[in-house]
C-alpha cells in the first residue's frame, strides 16, 4: 500500500472541513489528510487541530496569515517529502473535487507520476459555474497549450496526485505563482522533466459554502507565466 497524503490548503472553509475529513477517513481509512490553513478567521485551524489530537491520520500546518494558494501547496509538498510519502494529492476543501474519484487517481498513479483531474478531457465537465467563469477557464487552458505545447486539456484544475520523485525533482523554492499559473508550472516542470503525466476525467462541482477567494489578480498571473515557462524552457534555464 502506498503511503498517501491529501493536502488541502484553506482559507476560512470551516463548513467544509467539517463534513470533508471525517468523509474522507471513512473512505480512505489509510490516508492521511494535511490541512495547511492560513489563519483562517473562522476558526478552521482550531477545528482541525483538535482533531489531529485524536487521530493521527489528521495532520495540520498553521502559517500566520493568508500567504496564498501556491506557497501553502509549497509548504505541504515539503512536508510531504520529510514525513517520506509516496504519493500526495492537491485537493480543494470545498467539495468542487469529489472524494469519490480519489481510488481513479489512485489506480492511475500505478502507472503514472503526475495524475490530473481534468474537467475538460471529455467535453466539458464543470456543473454550477457562471457562463463567464467557464469561458474563461476553458479559454485560458486552450492558450496555454497553444503557448507551452504541453499536451493536456486541463492545466490549471487543482485536483492532482504527484508521485514522490515528481516533487523531488523540481526545486521547489523556485515555485513562485500563486493561482492558476501554480497548477500550470507544476505540470510544466514535471512534463519538462520527463515525467509521465496522465489526465484523467473528474466532474467540477461549483462550491456550495463559504466563499470565493478568485481574483483577477490571480488570471493575470497565468497569462504571463506561460510565456515566463516557454521563454526559460527555450532558454535551457527552466529549474
Ligand atoms: N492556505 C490557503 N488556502 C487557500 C488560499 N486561497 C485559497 N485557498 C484554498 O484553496 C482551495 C481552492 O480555493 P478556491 O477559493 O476554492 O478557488 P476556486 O475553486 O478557484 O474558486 P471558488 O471555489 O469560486 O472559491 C480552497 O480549499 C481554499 O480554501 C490561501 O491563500 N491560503
Ligand atoms: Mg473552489
Amino acid at each position: 500500500m502506498k503511503k498517501t497524503l491529501i493536502i488541502i490548503p484553506t482559507y476560512n472553509e470551516i463548513e467544509n472541513v467539517t463534513k470533508l475529513i471525517p468523509l474522507l477517513l471513512e473512505m480512505y481509512p489509510f490516508i492521511h489528510i494535511l490541512i495547511v490553513d492560513d489563519n483562517s478567521p473562522d476558526g478552521t485551524a482550531e477545528y482541525v487541530f483538535k482533531l489531529s489530537q485524536n487521530d493521527e491520520r489528521i495532520k495540520l500546518l498553521k502559517r500566520a496569515r493568508k500567504l496564498g494558494l501556491g506557497t501553502a501547496y509549497v509548504a505541504g509538498f515539503k512536508y510531504m517529502l520529510e514525513n517520506n510519502y509516496d504519493l500526495a494529492f492537491e485537493m480543494d476543501a470545498d467539495f468542487s473535487h469529489d472524494p469519490k474519484e480519489i481510488k481513479n487517481f489512485l489506480e492511475a498513479a500505478e502507472e503514472n507520476d503526475l495524475v490530473i483531474g481534468s474537467r475538460y478531457i471529455n467535453g466539458v465537465n464543470v456543473i454550477n459555474w457562471p457562463m463567464m467563469r467557464l469561458l474563461l477557464s476553458w479559454f485560458a487552458n486552450k492558450y496555454t497549450r497553444f503557448i507551452t505545447g504541453m499536451p493536456l486539456c486541463d492545466s490549471t484544475g487543482g485536483f492532482k496526485c504527484f508521485r514522490r520523485e515528481v516533487l523531488q525533482s523540481i526545486n521547489l523554492d523556485k515555485i513562485r505563482s500563486n493561482g492558476y499559473a501554480f497548477q500550470i508550472e507544476m505540470n510544466f516542470k514535471a512534463w519538462k522533466k520527463g515525467f509521465k503525466l496522465k489526465e484523467i476525467p473528474i466532474i467540477f462541482v461549483d462550491r456550495v459554502q463559504g466563499t470565493s477567494k478568485m481574483s483577477k489578480k490571480i488570471v493575470h498571473e497565468a497569462i504571463f507565466m506561460v510565456w515566463k515557462l516557454r521563454i526559460r524552457s527555450m532558454l535551457g534555464i527552466l529549474r
